[in-house]
Formats: C-alpha cells, sequence, structure tokens
C-alpha cells in the first residue's frame, strides 16, 4: 500500500549551456519544478514537474502546476491508500479536467516511492526489459544552415543515433537538406515542426519528405489530429506526433484516423505512467514504434524517463541526452551519461529512480518551496 502523507514543491532555476529554440520559442534559464513526496513510513521521493515557463508547448506553465498540485491534485491523494501505482491517475482524472503534467509529477512520484518499497528499480517496476536506451539529440533552430551541419556533424561524432532538427517556415528544407547532404544518405536525421505550419504548407512539407527523415515531428496544430490524417495520406514520411497525444484514446484516435505512424511519449504530457504504458502498449499492439521525448528534464525528469523508455517498443532513440548537453552540473549524481555509441545504461543496482538528488547544491539554487500535508 502506498500512503502519501507530504507533497514538498520546489522551484530551481538551471541555465543551459546555451539558448534553445523552437518555433514557438526559446529558453535560456529552466525554470525546474521539484517535488518531494514522503510516504506515511517517512520515505520520500523526488519527482519533477516538466511544464515549461510559458504556455507554448501545451497550456501548461510552472505557474498553473504549482496551483494545480496544491489544490487539486495533493488533496486527492494524500491520505489514501494506494495498492497500486497504476490506480491513481483513475483517482486524478475524476471531474478533473486537464493539468496532466501537473498529475504526472505526483502521479510518476506514486510509481517510485512503490518501486523503493518494492526494493525494485523503477525501471523494473513500470515492466521495462532493456539495459541500455538509444539516444538522441534534439537541436535548436540556428541562425544557418552551416550552424546547424556543425551541431548535427558533432553530434554524430558523439555517438547519437537520431539527430532531432527543430524547424519552422524560412529555417527547413534548407536547413536538413544542407545535414542531409553533408552527413550522407544513412545519418539517421528527422525534424520536429512543434506546429508551425499548416495544410497550406503541404508543398514545402512534401520537399521534406524527398529527404528521407526517419519521421517529421508534429507539423500541423498542437491539437490537431484531422489534419495530420490528410498530411500523412500525401507524405512517405512518417509522421510521429507528440503534442496531440495527450492521452491512450488519443493515441488511439491517431491510429483510427491515419494521422500518424509514430509515437512521440511524454509522460508529463500524457499524465503519467499509467497513460504512458497503456499507450505504449497500444502503439505495440498496433505495429507502432514510440519513442520517448525530452522536455529538458533536470537530472530527477530523466530517471523517470530512462525507466519509461526500456519499455520493449520504445525502439527509436528517445532524447535523453546526458547531463552535460544541457547543464554545466546536474542536480543528480551521478550525472547521465552516454557512451560512444549513443547509448544510455539504465539504473537497475539500486531501487528506485538510480540517482541522488545533490541536497546542498539543490538548497542553493532553490528560489521558492512550498509544502502540503504533514
Ligand atoms: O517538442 O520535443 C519537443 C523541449 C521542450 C519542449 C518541446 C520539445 C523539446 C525538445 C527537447 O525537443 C528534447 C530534450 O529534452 O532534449
Ligand atoms: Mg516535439
Amino acid at each position: 500500500m502506498i500512503t502519501l502523507s507530504r507533497i514538498r514543491l520546489r522551484e530551481v532555476h538551471l541555465p543551459l549551456r546555451e539558448p534553445f529554440r523552437i518555433s514557438s520559442g526559446v529558453v535560456s534559464i529552466r525554470r525546474i519544478m521539484l517535488l518531494e513526496l514522503t510516504d506515511v513510513s517517512g520515505l520520500t521521493v523526488w519527482s519533477e514537474c516538466v511544464a515549461g515557463e510559458t504556455p507554448n508547448y501545451t497550456s501548461e506553465t510552472i505557474a498553473t502546476t504549482w496551483p494545480a498540485i496544491l489544490q487539486w491534485v495533493a488533496p486527492r491523494v494524500i491520505g489514501r491508500g494506494f495498492a497500486l501505482p497504476g490506480d491513481v491517475h483513475d483517482v486524478l482524472e475524476k471531474d478533473f479536467r486537464g493539468h496532466n503534467m501537473a498529475k504526472a509529477a505526483v502521479e510518476m512520484g506514486m510509481w517510485a516511492l512503490a518501486a523503493e518499497q518494492a526494493g525494485l528499480p523503477l525501471a523494473r517496476l513500470v515492466g521495462g526489459t532493456r539495459e541500455t536506451i538509444a539516444t538522441g539529440i534534439s537541436l535548436g533552430i540556428e541562425a544557418s544552415p552551416a550552424a546547424l551541419v556543425n551541431r548535427a556533424r558533432a553530434a554524430i561524432g558523439e555517438g547519437y543515433r537520431k539527430v532531432k532538427i527543430k524547424i519552422m517556415p524560412g529555417s527547413d528544407i534548407e536547413f536538413v537538406r544542407a545535414a542531409r547532404e553533408e552527413l550522407g544518405p544513412e545519418a539517421p536525421l528527422m525534424a520536429d515542426a512543434n506546429n508551425a505550419y499548416t495544410l497550406d504548407d503541404v508543398d514545402r512539407l512534401a520537399e521534406l519528405d524527398t529527404l528521407d527523415l526517419m519521421m517529421i515531428e508534429q507539423p500541423l496544430a498542437w491539437d490537431d489530429l484531422v489534419r495530420h490524417a490528410e498530411l500523412q495520406r500525401r507524405l512517405k514520411t512518417p509522421v510521429c506526433l507528440d503534442e496531440s497525444i495527450t492521452s491512450l484514446d488519443r493515441a488511439i484516435d491517431m491510429h483510427t484516423l491515419g494521422s500518424g505512424r509514430i509515437v512521440n511519449i511524454k509522460p508529463g504530457r500524457v499524465g503519467g505512467f499509467a497513460q504512458s504504458i497503456a499507450i505504449h502498449d497500444f502503439c505495440e499492439q498496433h505495429g507502432i514504434p514510440v519513442w520517448c521525448g525530452g522536455m529538458f528534464e533536470s537530472g530527477v525528469g530523466r530517471s523517470y524517463n530512462v525507466a519509461l523508455a526500456s519499455l520493449p517498443n520504445f525502439t527509436k532513440p528517445g532524447d535523453v541526452s546526458p547531463s552535460a548537453r544541457y547543464w554545466e552540473r546536474d542536480i543528480v549524481t551521478p550525472e547521465w551519461t552516454m557512451d560512444k555509441s549513443g547509448m544510455v545504461k539504465v539504473p537497475l543496482d539500486q531501487p528506485g529512480i538510480g540517482v541522488t538528488v545533490d541536497q546542498d547544491r539543490i538548497d542553493n539554487l532553490t528560489v521558492r518551496t512550498e509544502t502540503v500535508g504533514s
């Protein structure tokens, strides 16, 4: 039985090594929201809420997740006994719309508590089978094709198994074509538009279709499935959906409508691990490959992504770059690393999330805290 007694929220500011630009905005200092969940026996785990500072990816921001957790999520879980962490999702969904990232931060922490209680690595508790995860890098929009090519070449040299190029109108065909020409026909390239196009751009997107990309991620509106289906009919490159997949039902609809052929699963976006696993299982049954996306998590959030990505149908490389790609220094020990062949090790030698938060450092980086429960 998992019974939560307290949730402590904390905001820490960690500068990215360099600003990251996507079609809808730029981040340079990551405002990271962390949670400490303590159960009635005094066991504490860390989790992370992946919402950003502005509502340009989904509608949630840390200005909405903070009060949502305090006022709506915490009262539903604190003091209530859960036989299984998989039971938390339904309790959080009943008459409680949206707020997936707020819900996920707590729901995933409950999985970590269950793992600690059972003495299992989180990856094994969720049913993961892999010992290593293939890693991709997500490259922000650069000022010129030449600058992008340098980044992409360096990434392939470091061993990354997938290079994702952020695109938007004006920084797209020329950039991706330069990378393809420079890196050769076998280079594992893909593009992510973060909703920067409409069906009026279909000719432009058809040019990308000639560049042998592994996939084109979320080209159209953030909540769309119908137009993506129209687009997928016109492209041979698989469309991968990110923003549009907010639940198992949306993944089923994607399959029904033909809106895409690959799913990027981010547990925060879908409300946690129960939905992530359900989407994974559905996709596995229907021959749809999945991979784990990233949200510039700290090493805490990363540990959850790595655990999830150890499930068998995570067959495409995930955006689980090592800590050093993002930060001068991460907030966890050990930091996340990648070997020369682009693989990240799933921590299997200890119970729980497999990393420890550096307490003094985190206290120094903290700008606010708030506690609910006792
Ligand atoms: O679309 O996948 C995305 C980061 C923030 C918001 C949206 C996205 C991303 C990334 C970063 O691509 C992936 C990473 O954490 O390395
Ligand atoms: Mg994306």
